[in-house]
């Protein structure tokens, strides 16, 4: 593999779930793989599971583990041909090729700034990264894209499924805040990829994810129908795509244990972090059907196998 910024990346998703899973089988057994290699974490804004399960991943396979918060450093100017007298101290193309000098993989988290739906879906700060460096790429979640946490959903389902072709539930709930579509694209994007699930995604009117990404999933906009028989619920609040960056209250698609009653006694899973009481109620997030932690817990395996498979290259 050469880069790790999307699913298209990936040549095989099972072998990506196949080697996370021996290593967090025997974590110790890894430990030389990334032996006298370099990994650099930069983090354009703020990161808990993010940045420690990739530093923990880091380190479990032997790398030196360097992580710098860029949002405290100078700005870096990412647009080409311009007359840098402004607040912008350092253009990508050198920072890139510095960075590059000082390790063996790159790995960059962005946000969107969710104004200008064109500016964010041309995800500029990562594909700037993977232009300039020579190192290869890896994306701690862009303005689009969630692929490390996508690759861990992938493993906790794998791990918990009790059919060969489950029927996983994308739904929409509600959130206080603004929120990307990163993680909702990404984890579409992955399960159509994986083809070994039936995705529905259901969302309220005006919600509708960018069809790139739900290509191959049904979209529903009536959420008790979309749960009906569902073997996983993956919830997630997003700020809409058609007219970008626009939220909506509905608390009536919160998910609690009476909308998960006509699921086939479904797992819960989400990303975190979670608003309890907006998103999910406490009794789902405390009963036994939650997977939240365990999709944590993947975290550090997925970017585990993802490490690895740069390295062979
Ligand atoms: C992020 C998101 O993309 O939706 C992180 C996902 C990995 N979520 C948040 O930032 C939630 C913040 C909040 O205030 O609840």
């Amino acid at each position: 593999m050469k880069n790790f910024l999307s699913v298209h990346d990936a040549a095989s998703i099972d072998t990506l779930i196949e080697r996370a899973r021996a290593i967090k089988a025997d974590p110790v057994a890894h430990g030389a793989t990334g032996r006298h290699k370099t990994l650099i974490n930069l983090f354009f804004n703020p990161s808990l599971r993010t940045r420690l399960s990739t530093e923990k991943a880091g380190t479990t396979l032997g790398f030196q583990v360097i992580t710098m918060d860029m949002a405290g450093g100078w700005k870096l100017e990412f647009e080409d041909g311009v007359v840098m007298n402004l607040d912008r101290a350092e253009h990508v193309k050198e920072a890139a090729g510095v960075l590059s000098q000082y390790c063996d993989i790159l790995a960059v988290r962005s946000f969107p700034a969710l104004e200008d739906r064109a500016a964010d879906y041309e995800d500029r700060i990562i594909n700037a990264f993977k232009k300039y460096a020579t190192v290869p790429v890896v994306s701690l979640e862009s303005a689009t894209r969630h692929p490390l946490q996508s690759l861990a959903d992938c493993i906790t389902i794998a791990e918990h499924r009790r059919k060969e072709r489950p029927k996983v539930v994308l739904t929409w709930a509600p959130h206080p805040r603004q929120l990307p579509q990163a993680v909702p694209n990404s984890f579409a994007e992955w399960m159509t990829a994986w083809g070994e699930v039936d995705l529905v995604v259901a969302n309220p009117e005006g919600f509708d994810l960018a069809p790139e990404f739900t290509a191959g999933a049904e979209v529903l906009h009536d959420q008790t129908k979309a749960l009906r028989n569902a073997d996983f619920v993956y919830a997630k609040n997003w700020s809409a795509y058609a007219d970008y960056g626009a939220t909506t209250e509905r608390p009536d698609w919160l998910v609690d244990t009476d909308k998960l009653a006509v699921t086939n006694d479904a797992y819960f899973m989400h990303c975190l972090p979670v608003r309890r009481n907006v998103v999910v109620s406490d009794g789902v997030l405390d009963s036994n059907r939650s997977l939240v932690l365990e999709q944590a817990n993947n975290r550090t395996w997925s970017a585990a196998a993802v490490l690895e498979a740069l390295l062979a290259g």
